[in-house]
């Protein structure tokens, strides 16, 4: 791969299109060349760049600080890498050794070690930080953390099917609203449900408001519940979830979780924001439906 197109630059860096030409009009960086179309067209050294440039803005620097920096100058301001011990050598190693097979197997024998509840509420959880910062620091690359992803994701649903189906309110309606792939932190959440007996309905990523709460009713759900990764903006969690929350009917609960749900610091009237599993886990061994 020798240059990228302004969409593939916009996967790799979750980085919007919009922002990244807008940034070029204000700082000169990203800096694209045009292919015969005229169309933008992007060096690969500069996703690394850009990986960079977002870890400074996550961390709470503004544009205009972080991308006047000269390449040098935002190596000696992005965070170190991480130590070995930070990022779970052995889990990076096992990654690493592009062992199809081989990661299923740990990732089955530590489910059976823990159990589907402690693997869930703590492994899972601690494994999924380790890739994404592993993939933010470069240790990683974006195939292999996709086939970590993937494993994980197979292993929860072969270990949810083993269960019966929950019987048990709450009944619970599983999804992200629109502009939010990542659905793992929903597959924890299912399966936890299933561990307790509640009844989960998964409906998968990006479910139209509308259908969500035609959905609501179909099911009966008591509750829905969404999840926000780092990957949504706070402000864009706050208005999706708002909207949902007056399109519902008021007695079906809205649940959140993830890290950019976390990051609201006044959630809307009637939302409930969950700050890991193991409340989720808390909730349903009290049989409650909290937030109606
Ligand atoms: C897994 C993953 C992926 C998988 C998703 C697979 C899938 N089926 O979901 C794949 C590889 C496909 C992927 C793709 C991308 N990803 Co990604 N991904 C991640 C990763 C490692 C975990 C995300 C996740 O599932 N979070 C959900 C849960 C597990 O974590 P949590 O938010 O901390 O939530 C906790 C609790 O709050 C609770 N919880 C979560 N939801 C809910 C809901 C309820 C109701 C309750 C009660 C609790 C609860 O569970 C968690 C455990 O306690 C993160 C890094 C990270 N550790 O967050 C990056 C991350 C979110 N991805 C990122 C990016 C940039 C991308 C890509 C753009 C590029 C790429 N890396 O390939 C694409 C975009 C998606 C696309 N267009 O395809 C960035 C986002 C950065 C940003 N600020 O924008 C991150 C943060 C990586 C990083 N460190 O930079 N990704």
């Amino acid at each position: 791969m020798t240059d990228l197109s302004i969409a593939a630059l916009a996967l790799e860096t979750g980085i919007p299109k919009e922002t990244l030409r807008m940034w070029e009009r204000r700082y000169g960086f990203p800096q694209p060349t045009r292919n015969a179309r005229g169309e933008r067209r992007y060096p690969v050294q500069q996703v690394a760049r850009l990986r960079q440039v977002r870890r400074l803005l996550d961390l709470g620097m503004r544009p205009g600080q972080v991308l006047t920096l000269s390449p040098e100058e935002l190596e000696q301001a992005a965070p170190r890498p991480p130590s070995p011990d930070t990022l779970d050598p052995g889990l990076v190693d096992l990654i690493k050794r592009h062992d199809d097979e081989g990661l299923r197997q740990e990732l089955r024998a530590r489910l059976l070690r823990e159990g589907l509840r402690r693997f869930v509420c703590e492994s899972a959880a601690g494994m999924l930080t380790t890739v994404g910062d592993g993939w933010a620091r470069g240790v990683l690359e974006v195939f292999e953390e996709h086939h970590f992803s993937a494993q994980l994701d197979s292993v929860l649903r072969e270990a949810v099917a083993q269960l019966p189906p929950g019987a048990r309110r709450p009944r619970v309606l599983l999804t992200t609203l629109s502009g939010e792939p990542h659905t793992l932190g929903l597959m924890l959440a299912f399966a936890l449900l299933r561990v307790e007996g509640a009844a989960g309905i998964l409906l998968g990523a990006q479910t139209p408001e509308s259908q969500i709460v035609a959905a609501a009713e179909a099911f009966a759900a008591d509750a829905v519940a969404l999840s926000f990764s780092e990957y949504v903006d706070p402000g864009a969690v706050r208005l999706g979830v708002r909207r949902l929350r007056q399109a519902l009917p008021p007695d079906v609960a809205l649940w959140c979780g993830g890290r950019s749900a976390q990051r609201l610091k006044r959630p809307p009237a009637g939302v409930v924001i969950f700050s890991d599993l193991e409340q989720l886990a808390a909730v349903l061994e009290s049989r409650g439906v909290v937030g109606n």
